[in-house]
């Protein structure tokens, strides 16, 4: 299957990760990409993917991004780490403040205050920022891009192997190691094209909350996703069986939260709905936010999925027999996130040449 990866993920390398009530080593780090380019490369013997395979994105631009993200927002990213280094601050950057529920009185950012607009514009401590965590952002949004537009002039499908990962990213906001929202930004692209229509399935252990926020009073993206109950899990505030879209978006959300110990017979049941509610819907394209934190010896998931559901994964949402786009999002299983992922594009490669 054809791939996009960009070496510039590895630009950003986060230290540490707020965890536990200190700052521990980082999950979601440069290997993780590394790690999936390789998996791809070898596995069934190297049949999935060969190197001819392998595209470096192209430059889109900011279009698409823009589209998605508030403009004050991508500035914030783009310019952040360097304003936070020349005020003397030598560690990555760290949100320490929000304008939380008994605190609603302003909705702008702090005009003289860097702590402040940090805060403004992160939803979660864990996901710091250095140097480097803009290009890297920004590249992986052109991996989407990239991904998109391959299948957009008639492949059938392609992998965006995207690093940061994005399903977290709201329109302006970071948080949960996500920055730009790499499925949301290759939706609007087939939305761009002149897609009306278009399919958002989030198989990630976590609820996507970004994209569902983004899409959320829109019936021209429907975003349905399969994850871990927010009682138990990340992202806590969002992710509920009762989040169904608003204004004309509304019955276009649909949440499957699922509880400790979910294993494949349950979880395919919301998979299978999903598929009959896209093919309801009339869907165009599909985008597949592609986490594979679900598997059953990931350090950050309850879930308890294995190689072999994922490839039954794969062909099922082949059966769509729509336009598709693999965009990379979680799994923190270093030894085994190359193989995970290849499992779900074999499984999906091969009901499709069936
Ligand atoms: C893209 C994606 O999968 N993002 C996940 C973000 C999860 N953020 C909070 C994780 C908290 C985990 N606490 C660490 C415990 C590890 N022993
Ligand atoms: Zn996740």
């Amino acid at each position: 299957m054809l791939t996009v990866f960009s070496e510039k993920h590895a630009l950003h390398a986060p230290a540490n990760e707020l965890a536990g009530g200190g700052f521990r080593a980082p999950v979601e780090i440069p290997q993780r990409a590394e790690a999936v380019r390789e998996g791809l490369l070898s596995f069934g013997g190297g049949t999935l993917c060969k190197p001819d395979d392998l595209h470096k994105p192209d430059d889109f631009g900011s279009e698409m991004i823009l589209a998605i993200h508030d403009s004050d927002y991508v500035e914030f990213l783009r310019t952040i780490w360097q304003a936070w280094n020349a005020a003397g601050n030598k560690n990555d950057v760290v949100p320490s403040v929000w304008p939380s529920r008994s605190m609603p009185g302003r909705t702008v950012p702090p005009a003289h205050d860097l702590e402040g607009r940090v805060g403004y514009y992160a939803l979660a401590a864990e996901t710091t920022i250095q140097e480097g965590t803009w290009q890297a952002a920004y590249w992986a949004a052109q991996t989407a891009l990239t991904a998109t537009a391959a299948v957009r002039n008639g492949l059938g499908a392609a992998f965006g192997l995207c690093r940061p990962p994005g399903h977290h990213a709201s329109k302006n906001q970071y948080g949960g190691y996500c920055f730009l929202n790499n499925a949301a930004i290759a939706a609007q692209d087939f939305i761009h094209a002149g897609a009306e229509r278009v399919a958002v399935l989030d198989v990630d252990f976590h609820h996507g909350n970004g994209t569902q926020e983004i899409f959320y009073d829109r019936k021209d993206v429907y975003y349905i996703s399969l994850h871990g109950d927010p009682e138990h899990t990340f992202p806590n505030f969002l992710g509920y069986a009762d989040e169904r879209g608003s204004g004309v978006g509304e019955g276009f959300n649909l949440n499957f939260p699922y509880p400790p110990g979910t294993g494949w017979n349950l979880w395919q049941e919301g998979l299978n709905q999903a598929c009959r509610y896209y093919t309801d819907y009339g869907a165009e394209a599909l985008v597949v936010s592609l986490g594979v934190d679900t598997f059953h010896n990931d350090p950050l998931s309850f879930f308890r999925l294995t190689q072999e559901d994922y490839l039954e994964a794969g062909r099922m949402i082949a059966q769509l027999n729509l336009p598709t786009v693999f965009i990379l999002e979680g799994g923190y299983d270093i030894e085994n996130i190359g193989e995970n992922v290849s499992s779900y594009l074999a499984g999906f490669s091969q009901a499709r040449k069936a």
